[in-house]
């Protein structure tokens, strides 16, 4: 094999984020910057961990230039097997299960998941582990390291693969499958839902519904999923077309960037069930005929109605929610019987609790769920469990929120994002709430008082792993909420989350305008927090 040998020299903040590396697109262009990550990723791996690999990406610009680059950089470090998404494209979600079905010894995935995509926007890489869960904070820290140590890289002179057609390749002594990106997922779904069932639902004329795909990877997934093999209606997926730059958009998938589905849920007559995904199809939103299910809610639903699902009905193992989702979770795994966890925010952290078969379910305020039938969140998966509901139930989604809200008492919730914030004052924000933790407790806000303040530490219950600074959460007396954390996914300055939550057991409460539930925690924080000066906005960027 001709190998070469690179020199390199080391790059500055190669850390992983929330989820992985991601940067501008013309970082990654940077001579050997996109090799150095890679490298150090293989660096971390044993021999018997370097066998066989899965590759794919979201189908933004620069996936195929990185998967060419990853393959043969593959093969000079010595792996026997790549499994490749065609035309480079593989969902996030299905990246996990492809790794799961066939036991390869893990994968990496291309995406910067939401955050726009083109010559101009973001790019990402991660690793994911043989059990299809992204890396645990101990390998991304193994592999920051390697990038700061960094002095060659290895690589192959090859011609390149042809990603286009299915078959079987090599790439010096590797051999590179390039696999349908479809069909093993699509596989998985049909086990874990009632897909006659859901079938029947989809191809009625009385049920209305549209999936957007916002331009990105799931359009190929939804249109294989939910227009062949269930028989909705073409125009049931729109914006099914993956494109490199998304179409120039932001696909995420919330009230403010799904802004076509959006008019159509709320629009004079409104579709029965709207459902969105993101950049890379981990991520959902779901909506009924002029409204929205939160996140946090939509976890808390899904589990309420698992013994209607086939792969669920036997019961869950256990409920996991990272910190700064609400707990109407909490209460569903209350009523089952069964434990629930806290979380930090980031889905590696459920991989442990999912291995260890401690919860079946997960999900995130960030618009995430998913369960054990992979280790990601999983966008389509989410949307397949929400049709498997309404197929059964037959009622609106409104009146199936509604009636959650009546038997387990509502949690207000909302996010409120300040993006594009200079970062040394965002830090600053964090310390100067940080610095009131003692003078904060007990004292009263409108009709709250807090009670307790402190950064949310984790210890994970199965390698007692420790993960500190895990966010800000001032605890009120009732069980409302206010969490404060910076994001770890952008890549423009800081963005500020702030995450308000209430609980409201009285059902003739459950109606009120979120915000105005709200509209003292958000006072509260604005004054304890000092939002306007330190961030110079009068209200948030984004609110979900
Ligand atoms: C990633 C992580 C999620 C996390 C989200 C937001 O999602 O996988 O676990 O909740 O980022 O993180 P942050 O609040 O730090 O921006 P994705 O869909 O971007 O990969």
């Amino acid at each position: 094999m001709n190998i070469s040998t690179i020199a390199t020299t080391p790059f500055a903040g190669q850390k992983a984020g929330t989820s992985g590396l991601r940067k501008k697109v013309t970082v990654f262009q940077q001579a050997h910057y996109l090799e150095n990550f890679v490298q150090s990723i293989f660096n971390v791996l044993s021999t018997t961990e370097k066998q066989v690999l899965v590759l794919g990406g979201d189908g933004r610009y620069y996936n195929r230039i990185a998967i060419q680059v990853i393959l043969k950089m593959a093969a000079a470090n010595g792996f026997k097997k790549v499994l490749v998404g065609q035309q480079g494209i593989l969902s996030t979600p299905a990246v996990s299960a492809v790794i799961r079905k066939y036991r390869t010894n893990g994968g990496i995935i291309l995406s910067a998941s939401h955050n726009p995509a083109g010559k101009t926007g973001d790019f990402g890489i991660k690793f994911n582990n043989a059990s299809g869960s992204p890396a645990a904070e101990k390998t991304t820290e193994a592999i920051y390291q390697q990038t700061q140590v960094i002095s060659e890289y290895y690589t192959l002179s090859a011609e390149d693969i042809d990603l286009n057609s299915l078959g079987e390749y090599t790439c010096g002594e590797m051999v590179v499958e390039v696999i349908d990106s479809v069909v093993d997922y699509a596989e998985l779904m049909a086990e874990v839902f009632d897909f006659p069932a859901i079938g029947k639902l989809v191809q009625s004329p009385d049920f209305r519904f549209c999936f957007d795909a916002m331009h990105a990877v799931t359009g190929t997934y939804a249109r294989r999923i939910l227009v062949k093999q269930l028989g909705a209606a073409e125009n049931s997926v729109i914006n099914a077309v993956p494109l490199e730059d998304f179409a120039g958009g932001h696909p995420d998938p919330n009230l403010v960037h799904a802004k076509e589905l959006v008019a159509k849920m709320y629009a004079d007559n409104p579709l029965d069930f709207g459902a969105a995904s993101d950049g890379d199809g981990d991520r959902n939103m779901i909506m009924g005929a002029q409204c929205f299910v939160t996140p946090s809610d939509s976890l808390a639903i899904l589990a309420d109605h698992a013994a209607l699902i086939p792969a669920y009905k036997t019961g869950l193992a256990g409920i996991a929610r990272s910190m700064p989702t609400s707990c109407a979770a909490d209460k569903v795994a209350e009523k089952l019987g069964i434990p629930s966890y806290e979380t930090p925010t980031g889905w590696k952290f459920f991989g442990n609790l999912l291995d260890a078969d401690k919860a079946t379910l997960c999900g995130e305020e960030s618009f995430g769920t998913g369960s054990n039938h992979v280790r990601e969140k999983d966008g389509l998966w989410a949307v397949l469990y929400w049709l498997n509901i309404l197929a059964v139930r037959q009622l609106p989604v409104q009146e199936i929120v509604n009636q959650h809200w009546a038997k387990y008492g509502r949690h207000y919730y909302s996010r409120h994002d300040y993006e594009g914030v200079n970062s040394e004052q965002a830090q600053a924000l964090m310390q100067h709430v940080i610095g009131q933790f003692d003078s904060l407790s007990q004292q009263s806000f409108g009709a709250y008082t807090i009670s307790q303040c402190d950064e949310f530490s984790y210890t994970d219950p199965v390698d007692n792993s420790v993960s500190t600074h895990q966010g800000i959460r001032l605890l009120c007396e009732d069980g409302s909420r206010i969490i404060l954390r910076l994001s770890g996914t952008g890549t423009d300055g800081a963005t500020i989350r702030v995450y308000l939550e209430r609980y409201e057991v009285d059902s003739t409460q459950h109606q009120q305008p979120t915000q105005e539930a709200l509209a003292d925690l958000i006072t509260a924080i604005a004054q304890i927090a000092k939002i306007q000066h330190y961030t110079g906005c009068d209200v948030p960027t984004v609110i979900t």
